[in-house]
């Protein structure tokens, strides 16, 4: 790292104590961003990434509930407004037991870059709760949201605030939240949340856009060595909203996705997996994977190890932080990887995107990679602002634009910096410029 940037560094992680992804997110920001202030000394006059890893408010909050039995529960909610210097806040709602705020603060920290890259007006922001949904009825998962509401909805508004889903949040919990937002503010205000239902103001695409973003994002990489997802053999982790739309989108190009997870283990599909089966179990039926194998002949289902100990020539992390380490990263290197783009935030150690790098892996880093979902939150914003409501070819056609552009202008940053084929520093760099003038530009704030 710069030697410039290491007291930053330094005091960044001191006051933040315990915040071990937040460190680590601000940490492998910060190694990219040396040469930027050799041709930037006003980013260092200014104090900027002082500034940017300080949020500008951070909201934590009570969240009482009754399960259906009637018993109380208290879980902790937040929302860590991170930056508005290019818009509102925006980014998701995270509902599960690991969240605590170095959580948040380190998906908002990310999310500021992401947002930038995208070319959209949106700020950076994360929430969410410790609440676990895991096997709470509808009833239960509904009261949370309410309750969850009660407090958020005085702090966002369609130039305020925006969130949207997240892990345990996705279609079902925004109608909840909108439901409640609506009830108590008595407006109608479609643009405070995105990832609505179709027919009350959401978007289509928007449900796919991560997943299919992530494999345009991949696509466009192979194309730099003149290869395609046409015949490759592809590892996915996960089988939430990211996961399920990027297997779809990867075997619409011709692919074969041989694996896929959840955090009980994952399953091995050599006919590559069926996605409507898929699809039926987790989302309609809320099941888990050990249920795709029972009715998926020749498909087998594996406890243990980790997904990443099958083999691939692209793999698609799409679970959540920190599921591909350094060992699995080897692995899937003397296995005959050639490309991985991150679905999830964060999902590659540090030690791991290491490994891919020292061996000339295509390396797609999340907030560049899987930028389509927010980008398309924005498209959503975009529609509810004109009352209007777009087709899904024009939507879709809207995202492979915008995950292109993102592709090309990385490229185009490392290859300025220095760092031809570095995605991550295409992305972090790329990013952080756009926010950083804002910032000069609006003055000390
Ligand atoms: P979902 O809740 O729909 O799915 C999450 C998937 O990841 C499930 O298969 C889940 O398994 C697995 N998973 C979650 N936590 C863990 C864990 N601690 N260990 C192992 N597996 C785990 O979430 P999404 O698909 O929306 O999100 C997946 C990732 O993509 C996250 O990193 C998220 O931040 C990121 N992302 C999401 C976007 C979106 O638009 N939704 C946009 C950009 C990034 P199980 O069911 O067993 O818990
Ligand atoms: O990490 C992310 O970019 C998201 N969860 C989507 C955020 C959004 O506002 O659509």
């Amino acid at each position: 790292m710069d030697s410039r940037l290491e007291g930053i560094r330094d005091t960044v992680l001191a006051r933040n104590p315990g915040e071990k992804e937040f460190h680590q997110a601000v940490i492998e920001v910060f190694e990219s961003l040396g040469p930027v202030h050799d041709r930037h000394p006003e980013f260092l006059e200014g104090a900027v990434l002082e500034r940017l890893c300080e949020p500008e408010r951070q909201i934590i909050f009570r969240v009482p509930w009754t399960d259906d039995a009637g018993r109380v529960h208290v879980n902790r909610g937040f929302r860590v407004e991170f930056n508005s210097a290019l818009g509102p806040y925006k980014g998701g709602l995270r509902f599960h037991p690991s969240v605590y705020l170095g959580i948040v603060k380190f998906l908002g920290f990310e999310q500021i870059f992401k947002n930038a890259l995208t070319g959209m007006p949106i700020g950076g922001g994360k929430g969410g709760s410790d609440f676990d949904p895991r096997g709470r009825s509808d009833a239960e998962i509904m009261r949370f949201c309410q309750s969850f509401m009660t407090e958020l909805y005085r702090h966002i508004g369609e130039y305020t605030d925006v969130p949207a889903g997240d892990i345990g949040v996705g279609g079902r919990e925004i109608g909840y939240l909108f439901g409640q937002y609506k009830r108590i503010t008595n407006r109608y205000e479609s643009g405070v949340l995105t990832g609505k239902g179709i027919s009350w103001g959401g978007s289509l695409v928007r449900p796919e856009a991560t997943g299919y973003g992530t494999v345009i994002f991949a696509q466009e990489m192979l194309k730099t060595r003149g290869q395609s997802f046409d015949g490759q053999r592809v590892v996915v982790s996960g089988s939430g909203n990211v996961a399920i739309h990027a297997i779809a989108k990867a075997q619409s190009l011709g692919a074969t996705v041989v694996a896929c997870s959840d955090s009980a283990g994952y399953v091995v599909d050599e006919a590559g997996i069926d996605v409507e089966l898929l699809r039926h179990i987790k989302e309609v039926e809320r099941g888990r994977l050990t249920e795709y194998a029972a009715r998926r002949g020749g498909a087998t289902h594996v406890t243990g190890g980790s997904v990443w100990d099958v083999n691939g020539t692209v793999a698609l992390p799409c679970a959540t932080q920190n599921e591909l380490d350094g060992d699995a990263a080897a692995k899937l290197v003397s296995n005959g990887l050639i490309a991985a783009a991150e679905g999830a935030n964060m999902p590659s150690t540090r030690e791991a995107v290491s490994v891919f790098q020292e061996a000339g892996i295509l390396f797609g880093p999340g907030k560049a990679a899987n930028a389509g979902g927010v980008a398309t939150s924005a498209l959503e914003m975009q529609q509810n602002a004109s009352r209007d409501s777009w087709t899904f070819e024009h939507t879709e056609q809207r995202l492979t634009e915008i995950m292109v552009g993102i592709h090309d202008r990385c490229a185009a940053t490392a290859d300025e910096y220095g760092a031809p084929g570095n995605y991550v520093v295409g992305a972090n760099i790329g990013g952080f410029v756009k926010v950083a003038d804002a910032m000069l530009a609006q003055g000390l704030i």
